[in-house]
């Protein structure tokens, strides 16, 4: 087995840098036990080119190192030039404010318009703004305008313009969905630089292919590391090795970073009255915990009703849901169907326990509160489609026949979704703005900490043109999706990438930065996966001992993860969206890097992370608070650190990607992010009005 095999079959990682270091000597000059020995000893899961070039220089073998890390990291290091001077080229972009004329022409107007990036001499931020000029049912992909950009390499590249306007309309047989696209990053798999790295792990490099050897063994002292004999837990003699002094810590809190708003500069926000509903939190929500009925009840019958009593909720909450589709008639318990005739048209709405290809067409397993039904599609059938959309445990209607032998003859099959028209709201009296963020990973040594204090300055008037400034005298609102700090021990071999190893102190250090927000700017700030949170969803806020410094912020409002914030009557739903990593596994074409598209998904089955048990820990809660009850304006998401929005029925969805530059672990699962981009919010459209970009000073980007 190779390197990577090898170092995988003891769950190491080993990135491609590293790997090229290590490769030639791998069992010629070290043996595995030694280098995972020594990667224990240094507390990391992560084989990084330092361990490596460290482990080697232990090994006495930094001459070689020397050879190989001329001719192979130079590759990185080309790399790391043609970003940076992709950002250099990146700052002199400004895109000026389209077709301003807004699109009064009524009805189901869709908006969006990304004005074709201009180059000027500014300084600064690059900006994509957008405006209305689309009407709904036609299709316009932004993604392909954006091939015509000019196309950077270097692992990322800068793509967000382009004119709806102006693109071809390809709505026919997507008509249905309604559906406005606009990827902004076509982060493309042959950018990937770690394929590479990865695929050499297929050549052999060694013959044997004997066992893994054992890494506990503790004779191999010849590294330079005195090892001294400790007893684990069970009594066995482990080595011990002394840690390794730690390295000057070089992280700053930001304590010092003070800044405030830009003598002279006009904020419109000030005056314009704050309007806001925190309209659904699930702190709120008042859960009633099922009791044992006696002392003899058991306690995996507790566990068993409260996991029915979630389930029934989400049923409940989606039979509601259901039922206001005016297609779909009278509905049936599935234990009453076997008292309705053959040929009499019923429907049933249940969720789906598990679902198969047959040679003919599609099989699902259904239950409701009454009983479990077999439901079969025909291939041959337009909805049968929709097979591939349902997500285990999801709740949809299936309309057809019952057989009366147990299988139930579906011809047409409901998915929850939103309506394909949404109510006018009131227009507002004035324009003011929200900007979306999320996945800051403060303490991460991968945040982009200089763009995003150049984005705080910018907040505080620091602008580059009169574009700028209209952005940012109207902002009023901020919100933040989760994952706002890095966390600690979130993934194997985290340490290593962390500036600021302290959970206390990233919170510090977030708190610190967020001062800098001006002071009419409310913050609503909700937690993810990286935060100091009940890991399962939903989350209902942050843990009060370790986020005190964010609760403390004068401007900032805590919510739950998912919440509604409604702003100027406009309904924001905020998750992190972890659901979209169930999404990519379970629906077919579903990337991490078009996260919109899973966040469609999501919403057309009216649910956050409908499938039970799988990557997304779910609380069963005895009320299912992940179901999206009422249809929102605007559906925010994170946590796959890739910007990317779409519009749907009348829903402007996006996710707003990360501050963090790739991590190693990113590199090893192949997650390339768009970090820095600012995405503006007309809060009275609720659609997208500028992208503003930082990622020029995002080093590693
Ligand atoms: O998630 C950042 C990105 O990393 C997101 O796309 C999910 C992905 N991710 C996170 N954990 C894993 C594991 N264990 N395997 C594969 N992909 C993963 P964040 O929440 O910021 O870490
Ligand atoms: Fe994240
Ligand atoms: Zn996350």
């Amino acid at each position: 087995m190779g390197l990577i095999k090898d170092l995988m079959a003891n769950n190491y990682l080993i990135t491609p840098s590293a790997y090229y270091l290590l490769v030639d000597g791998y069992k010629k000059d070290f043996t595995l036990a030694e280098l995972i020995k020594f990667a224990k000893a240094r507390g990391t899961f992560v084989i990084d080119s330092t361990v490596a070039r460290e482990f080697l220089m232990e090994k006495g073998m930094a001459p070689l190192e020397s050879s190989i890390s001329s001719s192979t990291e130079s590759h990185p290091h080309v790399e790391e030039q043609t970003s940076e001077d992709m950002a250099s080229e990146a700052e002199m972009l400004v895109e000026t404010p389209g077709t301003v004329e807004s699109s009064a022409v009524g009805g189901e107007i869709l908006e969006l318009t990304t004005v074709a990036a201009v180059h000027s001499a500014d300084k600064g931020t690059s900006i994509s703004t957008g405006t209305s000029s689309e009407s709904g049912g036609d299709m316009s992909e932004m993604s392909s305008l954006g091939q015509e950009e000019p196309n950077f390499s270097g692992g990322e590249s800068y793509i967000s313009t382009g004119t709806l306007g102006e693109s071809p309309l390809i709505g026919d047989s997507e008509s249905e969905t309604e559906v406005i696209e606009a990827s902004i990053s076509e982060v493309a798999d042959e950018t990937l630089p770690v394929e590479g790295g990865l695929s050499v792990e297929e050549a052999p490099t060694g013959n044997d292919n004997g066992n893994v050897p054992s890494y506990v063994s503790s004779g191999e002292a010849d590294n330079g590391v005195k090892p001294r004999i400790v007893y684990g837990d069970y009594g066995v003699p482990i080595a011990y090795v002394e840690e390794v002094p730690e390295e000057e810590k070089s992280y700053s809190v930001y304590s010092d970073f003070r800044i405030s708003p830009k003598e002279g500069f006009y904020y419109r926000a000030k005056e314009i009255p704050e309007d806001y509903e925190i309209a659904f939190d699930v702190k709120d929500v008042k859960f009633t915990i099922p009791k044992a009925k006696d002392a003899r009840g058991k306690e995996g019958e507790i566990i068993i009703k409260v996991y029915a009593d979630y389930f029934r909720s989400r049923l409940k909450k989606m039979r509601r849901i259901l039922r206001e589709n005016p297609e779909i008639g009278s509905v049936i318990d599935i234990a009453k169907l076997s008292y309705v005739r053959t040929d009499d048209d019923v429907t049933i709405i249940g969720l789906v326990n598990s679902k198969r290809e047959t040679a003919k067409g599609f099989m699902f397993e259904v239950e409701d509160n009454t009983g479990i039904i077999k439901v079969f599609i025909n291939r041959n059938n337009e909805d049968s489609k929709k097979f591939f959309e349902i997500m285990p445990d999801a709740v949809v209607a299936f309309r057809g026949r019952y057989s009366g032998r147990g299988i139930f003859f579906a011809d047409k099959i409901y998915l929850p979704d939103v309506p394909k028209f949404k109510r006018e709201k009131p227009p507002l009296e004035e324009k003011v703005y929200a900007v979306l963020l999320s996945d800051i990973h403060v303490g991460s040594n991968k945040f982009c900490e200089k763009a995003f204090m150049r984005f705080l300055e910018w907040l505080n008037g620091d602008v580059n043109n009169r574009a700028e400034e209209e952005l940012v005298s109207r902002i009023k609102y901020m919100i933040i999706a989760g994952d706002v700090v890095d966390g600690i021990g979130i993934y194997p071999g985290q340490y290593n990438e962390l500036a600021i190893p302290d959970i206390f102190d990233q919170y510090e250090a977030l708190a610190n930065l967020l001062s800098n927000v001006p002071g009419h700017i409310t913050m609503f700030i909700g937690p993810g996966n990286h935060d100091a949170a009940r890991t399962a969803l939903p989350q209902p806020g942050f843990y009060e001992e370790y986020a005190r410094p964010l609760l403390k912020l004068k401007n900032a409002v805590i919510i739950s993860n998912p919440a509604v914030v409604r702003l100027h009557g406009r309904d924001f739903l905020i998750a992190h969206g972890r659901g979209i990593e169930d999404v990519v596994s379970f629906i077919p074409n579903r990337t991490h890097h078009r996260p919109a598209e899973a966040m469609l998904d999501l919403l057309k089955l009216r649910h956050l992370a409908p499938t039970f048990g799988e990557k997304v820990p779910i609380a069963p809660d005895p009320e299912d608070t992940l179901v999206i009850e009422s249809v929102p304006d605007l559906f925010q998401a994170g946590h796959v650190h890739v910007m990317q929005y779409k519009i749907y029925n009348g829903v402007f969805l996006i996710n707003t990607g990360t501050w963090q530059a790739q991590t190693e672990f990113q590199k090893m699962v192949n997650i390339v992010p768009t970090p820095a981009r600012v995405p503006i919010i007309d809060v009275e459209t609720a659609r997208l009005r500028a992208v503003v970009h930082f990622d020029q000073y995002c080093e590693g980007v």
